[in-house]
């Protein structure tokens, strides 16, 4: 045997103990795949989200209210302490969380969960997505200067549609490379299940973006800021329950959400305007029935950029800017599917932008639903899978 299938066949071997001794078999490679994923971290118990810190480390959020450091060996390391109080159940629980891009300087980290109805009188049952932001204390052990920047208006008895993606606004960069930030956040809600109809009114938060400042005050130029009657807060409204965002470098946000039976959408949302739920739908609703006008079309909506029938039930949302995996994967989307457990990458008709031309699923076979995606410091795409032994998923150029 010459020494080059010697020195290959010693590295599969190598290969194959390794993901032995992680408990965790990867399906065969695709060939399609171009990448290979190596297990960063496992143990998570339905982890909702992944940051990214210096150094390194991973801040990863599990649903059941627990925040904890991944360290950039793998080590999972004990709940940090500080959190709020969460209403975990259903869909909720401590969901989103994200770095701010200073993080280096102020360790300022922001997340979102499902709060919990306070005070006399309320109702214990009652819930609602609601935004914190922290500082990470030195040792990584807890959280400090602890503030609720927004809660979504009303609470409301139910354990799903909660929404609750992050994303920090940016100026407009030029290229794959992103602005600067412009001080403010936009938070996805959902539309709480039941209470649908009030993604179409704007005197509540349900089935809305919004955006504020980091520190919750809300910006001057927001759409319905002189609207009497509207909450001063949302940026677009007619969403069911978005639970992917993520800002392209031109600085335009662009978002995905579940629709009822079928009819998942990407969406840019813009200022003010109306996406839709659920006056229309390229869904049906469960058991089948026709939504709102059964058209998909409707005067004064928003269409969305593209659509999913049957849905795939997206979760994450990230663009690729780094060239890791090639130039054809540059300025690509990635979107996780919790149904479906893959991975879609989709090339646009231009890097960044247009319409969606193409998709592929990548980690099809392994049965994992994929519950967030996004790009690291290092360029590399990260994925968090969703189950009781969630994990946290490094994909490695094929090249490598
Ligand atoms: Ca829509």
């Amino acid at each position: 045997m010459p020494v080059i299938q010697v020195l290959r066949l010693r590295l599969a071997i190598i290969l194959i103990s390794t993901f032995a001794a992680s408990d965790y078999v990867f399906p065969q490679k695709g060939l399609q795949d171009a990448v290979r994923p190596e297990l960063v971290a496992s143990g998570l118990q339905n982890p909702w989200a992944v940051a990214f810190l210096p150094a390194g480390e991973f801040l990863v959020t599990e649903r059941p209210g627990q925040l904890r450091v991944v360290s950039a060996s793998g080590q999972v390391g004990p709940p940090i302490a500080g959190l709020p109080q969460i209403a975990v159940g259903g869909q909720g629980g401590l969901l989103d969380v994200l770095a701010d891009s200073d993080f280096a300087n102020n360790r300022v980290i922001y997340f979102c969960f499902s709060e919990p109805a306070f005070g006399a009188g309320a109702d214990r049952n009652a819930n609602s997505t609601a935004l914190a932001s922290a500082m990470l204390s030195n040792d990584a052990s807890r959280l400090e200067n602890l503030k609720i920047i927004f809660s979504q208006k009303p609470k409301f008895v139910s354990t799903a549609h909660f929404g609750c993606r992050i994303v920090e606004s940016r100026l407009p960069g030029a290229g794959a490379a992103v602005g600067k930030p412009d001080g403010r956040l936009f938070l996805t809600l959902g539309d709480r299940f039941s209470r649908k109809g009030d993604a179409q009114t704007l005197n509540n938060h349900h089935g809305k973006v919004i955006r504020i400042k980091k520190d919750g005050t809300v910006p001057a130029d927001n759409p319905f800021v002189r609207q009497a009657g509207a909450l001063p807060e949302i940026w677009s409204y007619g969403h069911r329950n978005v639970q992917g965002a993520t800002l392209a470098p031109s600085g335009v946000l662009w978002a995905h959400e579940h629709g009822p039976q079928g009819g998942d959408e990407i969406n840019l949302p813009k200022p003010g305007a109306n996406y839709g739920w659920p006056v229309v739908s390229y869904g049906e609703n469960y058991g089948g029935g026709k939504i709102g006008n059964g058209l998909g079309v409707s005067v004064g909506t928003e269409q969305p950029l593209h659509y999913w029938v049957p849905s795939i039930a997206p979760s994450g949302m990230a663009f690729l800017t780094s060239e890791r995996y090639g130039k054809a994967w540059q300025g690509n989307l990635f979107v996780g599917s919790l149904k479906f457990g893959y991975l879609n990458r989709m090339t646009l008709s231009s890097a960044y932008s247009g319409k969606v031309q193409q998709e592929q699923k990548i980690l099809a076979g392994a049965g994992d639903r994929i519950r967030d995606v996004r790009q690291g410091p290092d360029g590399l795409l990260y994925v968090l899978t969703d189950s009781s032994n969630g994990r946290l998923i490094r994909l490695l150029p094929d090249a490598q």
